[in-house]
C-alpha cells in the first residue's frame, strides 16, 4: 500500500528548480508520483514503504541541491 509524504522544499526559485526536485524524486525506486510545487515550496510524493524510506526521499531533495523544511 502505498503512502504519501508532504514536505517543504527550501531554495527553488524557478520552474527548472520544481522540474528538477520532481524528477530528482520520480527517479528514486519505490516511488510512484512525485509532485513539486514551486509558488508554495511543496512537495508531495506518494511512495511504496516497502521500496523506499522517508529519509531516502529527502536525501534525493538535498543532493538534488535543494533544502528540505518541515512535513506537511
Ligand atoms: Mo533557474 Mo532554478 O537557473 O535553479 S533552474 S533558478
Amino acid at each position: 500500500t502505498a503512502k504519501e509524504l508532504r514536505f517543504a522544499v527550501e531554495g527553488m526559485t524557478c520552474a527548472a528548480c520544481s522540474s528538477r526536485v520532481e524528477r530528482a524524486l520520480n527517479k528514486v525506486p519505490g516511488v510512484e508520483t512525485a509532485s513539486v510545487n514551486l509558488a508554495t515550496e511543496a512537495a508531495s510524493v506518494r511512495y511504496d514503504p516497502a521500496t523506499v524510506a522517508p529519509e531516502q526521499l529527502i536525501r534525493a531533495v538535498q543532493d538534488a541541491g535543494y533544502g528540505v523544511g518541515t512535513a506537511t
